[in-house]
């Protein structure tokens, strides 16, 4: 029923803001990699609150958006965007004037096919805030491509973010079907997994490879192979969250942990980890005291 869809994209999205307010407290404070090694050494939580930034913002819409419609509807996405747009959440360099143009009246197709002069972004925006739109469809895997899809191309006109939301967006759908078989596969079933839904792409191709890494690799090699998001584009994020998840599935905090051991875009890899991973975990899968810390999410989402 769509009530027991919304409550999936809730738990989705509880995830995903959990794993992208926890990343950020790593930056800053000081973001020096001794000082997070340090805090991972101690599983060392920030002081409350946690903000969230534009990962959890732009998630909000897509929740609000299928709660009152049912599937993406691309002009009511961009409008929720638009209307809900915070400068100070850290968003991507090009959402800034693609934001504020859709507020102006600018059609958000116009905006989005026109960003890096006519290429479209390949940020890792669209992957970053989709997972609560493949858990509303858990069950029907071709439709998460399909509304993935229309949910990236409001702001990322690029073929490699699109491959990225799909690519987020069919992992979390995966996780809660997994998690109703009684076994959890091995990162590389997972992976394998969802390889023939991914157009192609360098994100699929390095999902491949992220697949195909021995068992004994560590993480932070994982992350110098694939990337860890420095870059904030999906090619060099999106394999390294897979990699993470399906490490990680069936434990949210220690999903979390390792990401954070990958450094790079570590509010984003955390929101894309946590979105996915939160569905992979018996009830309940998320940690109160966590919960408690993240700054509240707003009362329009409800
Ligand atoms: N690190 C950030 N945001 C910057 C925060 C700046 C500042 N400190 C602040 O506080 O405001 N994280 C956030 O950005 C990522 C999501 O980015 P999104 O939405 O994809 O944005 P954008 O700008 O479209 O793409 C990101 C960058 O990728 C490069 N790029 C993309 N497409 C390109 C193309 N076709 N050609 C060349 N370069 C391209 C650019 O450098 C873009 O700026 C998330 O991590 C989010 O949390």
């Amino acid at each position: 029923s769509r009530h027991e869809r919304l409550a999936l994209a809730h738990l989705a999205l509880d995830g995903l803001s959990l794993g992208d307010a926890f990343g950020d407290t790593f930056f800053g404070r000081p973001a020096n990699p001794d000082a997070i090694q340090a805090r991972i050494d101690a599983r060392g939580l920030a002081n409350a609150p946690w903000p969230y930034t534009d990962d959890t913002q732009m998630a909000l819409s897509l929740v609000a958006v299928l709660r009152d419609k049912g599937y993406i509807d691309q002009d009511e996405l961009a409008a929720s965007f638009a209307a809900h747009y915070e400068p100070g959440r850290k968003y991507g360099a090009s959402m800034h004037g693609l934001l504020r143009g859709i507020q102006q009246g600018r059609p958000w197709r116009e905006g989005a096919t026109s960003q890096f002069e006519g290429q479209g972004s390949y940020g890792n925006g669209a992957a970053m805030r989709v997972a609560p739109l493949g858990a509303f469809l858990a069950d029907q895997l071709d439709t998460v491509v399909e509304q993935a899809t229309l949910s990236a191309e409001v702001t990322h006109a690029h073929p490699e973010a699109i491959a990225g939301a799909i690519a987020i967006a069919v992992a979390t759908a995966l996780a809660w079907q997994l998690r109703q078989g009684s076994l959890l596969p091995s990162r590389t079933e997972f992976i394998d997994l969802i390889l023939p839904f991914l157009p192609e792409s360098q994100v699929r191709n390095k999902a491949r490879r992220a697949r195909d890494i021995s068992e004994t690799t560590s993480v932070e090699a994982v992350a110098a192979m694939l990337g860890s998001g420095y870059a904030i584009s999906a090619p060099d994020t999106v394999p390294f969250v897979l990699w993470c998840a399906g490490e990680g599935l069936g434990n949210y905090t220690e999903a979390l942990w390792l990401t954070i051991r990958g450094m790079g875009d570590m509010d984003t890899t955390c929101a894309m980890v946590g979105g996915i991973v939160a569905l992979s975990c018996p009830e309940p899968a998320l940690p109160t005291t966590w919960l408690t810390a993240r700054e509240p999410l707003p009362t329009w989402v409800k």
